[in-house]
């Protein structure tokens, strides 16, 4: 199927059984790819089938859609007229591992910084009312990205605004290694509350009925909306901050994904749709271990084994450096910012729990915790940040 699809048109001709097969062909050629180039493998493969969902719902490059990070655009890139670029991906003169806009009209902004979707998009969208331009703006930001102060504070301000943004929470659990944090606890309640999605269905057939009514009852049709969901959860966050909330949707089934997201698309303001993923998502090697396929160097497809064993390098040093100086002081501990295996703090996480923090993807957090409290002073990763996250993108 994949040999049939070079562009976002290509794409929206196809029925919904071959939308599967072209799923499970991007897949193989992720793999396949990757295996050769290194990449970010597990990330991608999680979102396969929401990004062909995306591209059939929306019509970029009118439409936006602002990936978060950036670094899960490869099918993005594969829909959009690069797939024959796709070996070249992370090489010299080949295309880039990130979205850019100079390679690329569908790609509406340069990432690679994690949590600032929100902002773009929002900022997209305000542009879009002033200019009265009617496109959407999407961002795609994962429950990794969502720990980041930035997409806090965009969320913030974008709930309490009525502009026309729509936020795709990719929700896999996973950051580079396990989530964390207070966000991570309120999503995994939500992605627990089964009869929720009964409760969108009755949401949906409400809504539906509302251009009939008039604009009276679409305010009416609103607050019953929200009242059921308040019976069900209270403290929903992200309504009680004057989102439109929907889902849990599997984000594996691109049907269930198309209506959910034509839904979204037929209401206005500020709209949050919940999607659940799985990193690595159709290789089971990548499923078991999606840390390890986060970002991969070269490696054997059939055991998942890197190509060449990974070198000393500075963090590995560095984490055994920290680990020899730990064990002899107990008032050194670690601090890291989602970064556990980039900073080479793995080992001393697993060697002294209780004095190792993975705050989120939170630097500017973590760099101000790094202060002395009696006794205890806080040393770690937080001096190499900077060298760690560009190293990490
Ligand atoms: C400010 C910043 N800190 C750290 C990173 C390194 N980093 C890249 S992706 C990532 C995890 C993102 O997790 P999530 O948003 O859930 O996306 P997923 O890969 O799970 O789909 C991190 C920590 C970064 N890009 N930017």
């Amino acid at each position: 199927m994949l040999e049939h699809v070079n562009n976002v048109e290509d794409l929206k001709k196809l029925d919904k059984t071959q939308k599967i097969e072209l799923a499970k062909d991007i897949r193989k050629e992720l793999i396949n790819v990757t295996s050769k180039t290194g990449g970010h493998l597990a990330s991608n493969l999680g979102v396969v089938e929401l990004t062909i969902a995306l591209h059939s719902v929306f019509d970029v490059p009118q439409d936006k859609i602002v990936w978060d990070v950036g670094h899960q655009t490869y099918v993005h890139k594969m829909l959009t007229g690069r797939k024959d670029k796709l070996h070249t991906i992370r090489q010299l003169d080949g295309i880039s591992g990130f979205p850019k806009t100079c390679e690329s009209i569908y790609d509406c902004f340069d990432t690679g910084h994690s949590s600032t979707s929100i902002s773009i998009a929002l900022g997209m969208a305000r542009a879009n009312a002033i200019n009265k331009i009617k496109n959407r703006v999407i961002a795609v930001i994962g429950d990794g990205a969502l720990t980041g102060g930035m997409a806090l504070e965009a969320l913030n301000d974008a709930g309490s605004s009525n502009a026309n943004i729509l936020v795709v929470l990719n929700d896999n659990e996973m950051s580079i290694s396990k989530n964390v944090g207070g966000v991570r606890n309120f999503l995994t309640k939500l992605r627990t509350k089964k009869f929720y999605k009964k409760t969108n269905n009755v949401t949906k057939k409400v809504l539906n009925k509302v251009p009939l009514l008039g604009s009276f009852s679409i305010k009416l049709a609103r607050r019953i909306k929200q009242g059921i969901k308040q019976i069900f959860i209270p403290n929903m966050f992200f309504e009680d901050i004057g989102f439109t909330y929907f889902g849990p949707v599997d984000g594996h089934d691109i049907e269930k994904l198309e209506s959910i997201l034509n839904l979204a698309n037929s209401q206005e303001g500020p709209i949050l749709v919940h999607v659940i993923t799985t990193k690595g998502k159709g290789y089971e090697i990548a499923e078991l271990d999606p840390g390890k396929f986060h970002a991969i160097s070269k490696f054997n497809i059939d055991t998942g084994e890197l190509e060449s064993a990974k070198a000393k390098d500075y963090s590995s040093v560095f984490g055994n450096k920290l680990v020899e100086l730990a064990t002899k002081d107990e008032k050194i501990v670690a601090v890291t910012a989602a970064m556990a295996d980039g900073t080479g703090l793995k080992d001393f996480s697993e060697k002294f729990p209780n004095r190792f923090f993975d705050v989120g993807i939170a630097e500017e957090h973590a760099a101000r915790i790094n202060c002395r409290n009696g006794k205890t002073r806080i040393k770690a990763s937080i001096s190499r940040l900077f060298f760690v996250f560009a190293k990490s993108i």
